[in-house]
């Protein structure tokens, strides 16, 4: 039987690595990829991913506080290209061999590719990290095969058009219903409820009113049964509310990702690690006193 926490809540078992359940995870964003929305790029040289440059940021997330590393050879930002399949396991499978040869973390593996899914974890990633909720073909078989855990994502329409016209009746039910039926795909695949995690998809396919109101309503979408992972990390909807161009966006993402976690986020993506992973020590601090504070 799996050990509990203080939590009462299991690990999550990570394909050998497990994650603590009772306190709130830092994922640093690898980005294997020439043109990701804030940082795409920078682990380039020329037209080729610099494996030393990438291993180098993989090694100072850890040291900065990251339990897991979200490696993505896709770049999903609004209005982003397609990459073919063989393009995507070029960039990203030598760098998770590496990581896991080098680095104790957990390695999430940000594909909605079956082939992808299944290189990485052969090579050693953790867990699937999914923007399409496993929907594309032959997905949902490849990760319930790896074992692996998986973040089902929710997304209206597609990277290269979702934030034309964004549209729904009520955001979070719809949001809600939608992470829910790809739970009943997964448990009819084979992939458990106590191997998902759930994130409602910041930016994909929403308004600034949908964002803010997912992340009033984040309790709603726990109350699924999954535990949540969430992506706030320099995203637009900071943009639109400061005006503030990606790179100065640092302080109000430690804000929502502090508002996240007190509204029950358990995973916080992240490209600034250390200063996320300092503000959440701040929210671990607070839930200890209030847990004390319950058992005296
Ligand atoms: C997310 C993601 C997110 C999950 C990206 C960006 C765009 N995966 N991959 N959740 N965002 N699970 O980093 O802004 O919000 S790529």
């Amino acid at each position: 039987m799996a050990s509990l926490n203080p939590s009462g809540l299991p690990p999550l078992d990570c394909g050998g690595s497990t994650l603590d359940r009772s306190r709130p995870q830092v994922m640093g964003i690898i980005n294997a990829t020439p043109d990701s929305f804030s940082d795409g790029g920078s682990l380039y040289r020329g037209q080729r991913l610099d494996l030393d440059a990438a291993m180098e940021r993989a090694r100072s997330m850890c040291v900065a506080g990251a339990t897991i590393l979200d490696v993505g050879g896709e770049s999903t930002r609004p209005g982003a290209d397609p990459v073919s399949e063989g393009e995507e396991l070029e960039r990203v499978v030598p760098l998770v061999e590496r990581i896991a040869a080098e680095l104790d973390v957990v390695i999430s593996i940000d594909t909605s590719s079956a082939a992808v899914m299944r290189e990485t974890a052969a090579v050693g990633a953790g867990l699937i990290n999914d923007v399409r909720a496993l929907e594309r073909p032959g997905a949902l078989e490849a990760a319930a095969a790896t074992g692996l855990p998986v973040c089902l994502m929710h997304m209206q329409g597609q990277p290269g058009t979702m934030q034309q016209r964004p549209d729904y009746t009520s955001v979070v039910e719809e949001v809600a219903a939608y992470l829910e039926a790809r739970m009943a795909a997964c448990e009819a695949a084979g992939i458990g409820r106590e191997q998902l995690v759930l994130d409602p998809g910041f930016g994909f396919g929403k308004t600034l009113s949908h964002n803010l109101q997912l992340l009033q309503a984040l309790p709603r979408i726990e109350a699924l049964g999954a535990p949540l992972l969430v992506g706030l990390s320099r995203k637009s909807l900071i943009g639109k509310i400061l005006e503030r161009d990606v790179h100065e966006r640092l302080a109000a993402s430690l804000a929502l990702a502090v508002l996240a976690v007190e509204r029950g986020a358990w995973i916080v993506r992240t490209h600034d690690v250390r200063e996320t992973a300092d503000a959440i020590a701040m929210c671990t601090a607070l839930a200890g006193v209030a847990d004390a504070e319950e058992t005296t």
